[in-house]
């Protein structure tokens, strides 16, 4: 055992805080001259170490930052304020949960995500799938079963490898019930491309939105996340799109996605729709001409049957 182990057992050093909490050393720094937290004790080399019950802190606060909230206003707060400011966030979404759902169904759905019974998960998703069908099973399960995902990682009840593992089983069953879909051909079916911009990690709307589109007789190609610009205009152009369409949360800058969709506007042929949708507010305060913003799955057929008729296209 060395000495720093036996000093001070319960501590991290602010490499091993920023690899945990994925903030900065720089911003740790930061923080501690500027706000009073974190207090890290020093360790026999006068390095920083980390008391574990400030690291937990941090990683509540790097949640809440993550989802909106300024370091000026939540660094200082303590830890039961942290809590409390975690369940403000969420209680809009988990309202709309229960009343969709019913909170037993959905919590029984997380205990299997939370006990690591990923085989128990699956089953219990394709069984939903096979009694409500691809459409209601995204709209009124998985819909729901990701808002209560992401709110119990806010509430700190949900680690990202759990995030990664449900959005791996999720992808398994959607990917299943698409392989079931018989392929759309000819002239008539309308040819998609999906994908997110760079920066866009999350990758179940696109899918959602491809079964969807799949059901209704759409030929897609999915180029999967984080595709840049150019290659997604390349990619119109290689597979003969008549559609490009878009996926978004609030996980990438207002900033970025208008720009983005301006730029990827002006390097598509004319003839090319572009459809923006998913939950980023910024898509429904900016219009981009050019840019059909849908905000959820409903609005799908609808722009379906438009663009079928004629109206929608460019
Ligand atoms: C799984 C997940 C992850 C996984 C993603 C893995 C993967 N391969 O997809 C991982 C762990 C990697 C991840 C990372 C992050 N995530 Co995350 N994640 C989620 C979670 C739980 C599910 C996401 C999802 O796929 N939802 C799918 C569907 C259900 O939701 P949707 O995207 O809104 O799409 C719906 C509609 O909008 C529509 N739609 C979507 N796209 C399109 C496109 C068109 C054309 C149309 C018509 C419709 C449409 O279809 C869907 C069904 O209704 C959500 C929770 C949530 N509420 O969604 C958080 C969530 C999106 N993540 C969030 C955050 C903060 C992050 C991270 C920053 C932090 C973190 N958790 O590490 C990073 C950022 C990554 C990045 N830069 O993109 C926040 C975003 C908050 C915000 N700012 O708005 C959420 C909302 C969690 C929360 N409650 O705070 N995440």
């Amino acid at each position: 055992m060395n000495n720093r182990s036996t000093s001070i057992p319960l501590t991290l050093s602010i490499a091993a805080v920023e690899r945990d909490t994925r903030l900065s050393k720089d911003t740790l720094r930061v923080w501690e001259r500027r706000y009073g937290f974190p207090t890290p004790m020093r360790d026999a080399a006068g390095e920083r170490a980390y008391p574990l019950d400030q690291v937990e802190k941090l990683r509540v606060v790097k949640r809440l930052l993550d989802v909106g909230h300024r370091p000026g206003r939540i660094v200082p707060l303590a830890m039961d304020q942290l809590q409390q400011l975690a369940e403000q966030t969420v209680d809009q979404p988990q309202r709309v949960v229960e009343v969709v759902l019913g909170s037993a169904d959905l919590r029984a759905q997380l205990e299997l995500i939370r006990s690591h019974d990923l085989l128990a998960l699956r089953h219990e998703l394709m069984r939903l799938l096979a009694r409500h069908g691809v459409q209601r099973f995204i709209a009124e399960v998985l819909g729901p079963l990701s808002v209560a995902v992401g709110d119990a990682w806010i509430r700190g009840q949900m680690e990202i490898f759990e995030e990664h593992a449900y959005t791996e089983v999720v992808q398994a069953v959607l990917r299943g019930a698409l392989a079931a879909v018989p392929p759309s051909q000819g002239d008539d079916a309308p040819r998609v491309l999906l994908t997110t911009l760079e920066g866009e990690q999350h990758s179940l709307g696109l899918l959602m939105v491809e079964a969807v589109l799949a059901l209704d007789g759409c030929c897609c190609v999915s180029l999967g996340v984080q595709t840049p610009v150019w290659d997604i205009a390349l990619a119109a152009r290689a597979y003969r799109s008549d559609i490009v369409a878009l996926s978004f949360t609030a996980c990438i800058s207002p900033n970025q996605i208008i720009d983005s969709l301006v730029e990827l506007r002006a390097k598509l042929p004319p003839d090319v729709a572009l459809w923006a949708g998913g939950s980023a507010p910024a898509l429904q305060r900016r219009a981009v001409p050019g840019v059909l913003a849908l905000s959820g799955l409903d609005d799908l057929a609808a722009a379906l049957q438009g663009w079928r008729q004629g109206d929608l296209r460019p």
